[in-house]
């Protein structure tokens, strides 16, 4: 299986994050491409597939948030990473005062997103990475590429970030795929936290099926979406699953969900996959509860490899810095079995 990264996905480098009311060093750190980096000795360089296929599900005026927020952090005389302190909810205008707090709250959800002077030139390479690793399934006989995508996608909306997220990789590489013609498309999100972002961009698209199993969020971020009943809508209702999993999921309790998962993907009749794939279901990781051990992945991924669809695989969370590589190094070899 081709392997791909970019360094310029490390320039993005938070400081701190808010946690439980401090503040902590940032999870979503440069030591995590790293560890994964470390444990293959072979990576494809990323190709530029430009700003097209980003504008094909993230809004001009958001992607333009992103490119120059840090910019406006610093001209309005603050220091270290933009972050915002005021988010709308209800009743909200989209007014533009051209104030960077406006700004930073209108296109967030949560404060748990800064924007460092690198962000821009990381997420853009991190959706890149998602393009040319789903440019090495089209037109060959490869079934499985991985794209170690950082930042991460799966919180990230039309025109919001949230969640350590900026633009929606996943999201990004599924339409591309339908539009070259490679679906039907399905989503499986196996990242420990509910992929809201990416629920969120294909809700009422009935031509990408998106399927989760996560924490359930009455007691996880992202609290608000991931819950069961969530279904779709319009021309997308039926074609979201969500399969909310209690804190303390091991290997053996997780399996079910997991064949439920690709039943309905099966059934859906998809011909291509993309796979967002977080560590952070391992019982080592820091800022989740599931119990999840290294022999699980390889078990996890034989199932979802004989599904039999080429599949791409995104790389989503996973904060145990010190297992991560050898956890994914697992998982992957799952799919080669
Ligand atoms: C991103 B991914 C507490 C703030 C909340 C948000 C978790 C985002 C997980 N430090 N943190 O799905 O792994
Ligand atoms: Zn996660």
């Amino acid at each position: 299986m081709k392997l791909f990264f970019d360094d310029r996905q490390t320039a993005h480098a938070p400081s701190r994050e808010l946690h439980n009311g401090d503040w902590v060093p940032y999870a979503e750190n440069i030591e995590r491409p790293r560890s994964i980096v470390e444990a293959f000795t072979d990576w494809q360089p990323v190709r530029d597939f430009g700003m097209a296929p980003l504008l094909a599900v993230h809004d001009a005026y958001y992607i333009a948030f992103l490119e120059r927020a840090h910019r406006d952090w610093i001209a309005a005389g603050r220091n270290g990473d933009a972050i915002g302190y005021t988010f709308p909810i209800r009743r909200r205008r989209p007014l533009g005062f051209g104030r960077i707090d406006a700004d930073l709250g209108a296109y967030s959800y949560d404060a748990g997103t800064p924007i460092a002077a690198g962000t821009w030139e990381s997420a853009y390479w991190s959706a890149q990475c998602a393009l040319s690793a789903l440019d090495e399934l089209t037109g060959s006989d490869a079934r499985h590429a991985f794209a170690l995508c950082r930042p991460p996608g799966h919180h990230a909306g039309r025109d919001y970030m949230g969640g350590y997220c900026y633009l929606n990789n996943a999201a990004i590489a599924a339409r591309e795929a339908h539009s070259r013609g490679l679906g039907p498309v399905a989503i499986l999100d196996i990242d420990y936290h509910h992929g809201n972002g990416t629920q969120d961009i294909f809700y009422e698209d009935r031509d990408v099926f998106f399927a989760s199993i996560h924490a359930d969020p009455r007691t996880d971020y992202p609290f608000y979406w991931g819950h069961a009943d969530e279904r779709g809508e319009g021309a997308g209702e039926g074609t979201t699953l969500n399969l909310p999993l209690p804190r303390g999921t091991d290997g053996q309790s997780y399996a079910p969900a997991l064949d439920t998962a690709l039943a309905a993907i099966s059934d859906w009749g998809a011909k291509f996959l993309i796979l967002s794939f977080g560590a952070d279901t391992h019982s080592s990781d820091p800022i989740s509860s599931f119990a999840l051990e290294r022999a699980d992945y390889v078990e996890l991924a034989g199932r979802i490899a004989s599904l039999g669809v080429p599949t791409l695989i995104v790389m989503e969370g996973g904060y145990a810095v010190g297992d991560l590589g050898k956890n994914v190094a697992a998982f992957l070899s799952g799919f080669q079995a």
